[in-house]
């Protein structure tokens, strides 16, 4: 199978760490939806990162779905996400807080780096940064309540967070100041540290 999109995609590389930690080897190709839409085109024509093209020349995309199908990959008993019903919760709150936070970056950084300076829109910008401040803000908070483990492994919870603080400190450093997410910057740190993670760099 193999992965398609750059890794400074959030969404590639939470799929990369996760096939990783799952134990389904994936090979990967850095092609980027900007630099070489084409190429990307005649791959999947919506041109969206992650795409993963399975053996059989079967294309999905988006990140969760990827990642589900990888779930169902894996050997029986290994999984990212637990069984039991409220830690299920717990985690997939954290997911999504995380995702949110990827995706009012991205839209950020299109605004930023896309949109002609003279046709931003103020208000628009407003809105998304206090999102994302507000995906951040309740993320740090999830953590004050209970912390994620930091005794050498990960889970999807922990993969989806460390990889959104990473990348918004990549791509609108401006918008995240680590003293006001101590939490979230120290667990990043951990993941960071971790041998998935420093495998699978930012590019
Ligand atoms: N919900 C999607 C979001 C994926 C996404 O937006 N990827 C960006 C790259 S970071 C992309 O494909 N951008 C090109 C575009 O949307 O045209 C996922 O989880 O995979």
């Amino acid at each position: 199978m193999k992965l398609i999109g750059m890794l400074d995609s959030p969404y590639v590389r939470r799929v990369a760490i996760s096939a990783k930690c799952l134990g389904i080897p994936l090979e990967h190709a850095s092609v980027s939806v900007f630099r070489h839409f084409e190429q990307f085109q005649q791959i999947n024509p919506v041109v969206k990162a992650p795409t993963l093209v399975l053996d059989d020349g079967e294309v999905l995309m988006d990140s969760t779905l990827i990642i589900d199908y990888l779930e169902a990959l894996a050997a029986p008993g290994k999984s990212l996400v637990s069984n039991d019903l409220d830690r299920r919760v717990r985690s997939l709150r954290l997911i999504g807080l995380a995702l949110a936070a990827c995706e009012k970056s991205v839209q950020l950084y299109y605004e930023r780096n896309l949109r002609p300076a003279e046709i931003q829109y103020g208000p628009w910008v407003e809105r998304v940064e206090g999102q994302l401040a507000a995906a951040y803000s309740a993320l740090e908070r999830e953590l004050e309540k209970q912390p994620l483990k930091t005794d050498g492994s990960i889970a999807q919870d922990g993969i989806s967070l460390a990889v959104a603080w990473s990348f918004t400190n990549l791509v609108v450093p401006d918008q995240v100041d680590a003293a006001q997410f101590p939490l979230i910057n120290a667990f990043t740190a951990y993941a960071e540290g971790l041998e998935v993670f420093v495998d699978t760099p930012i590019e």
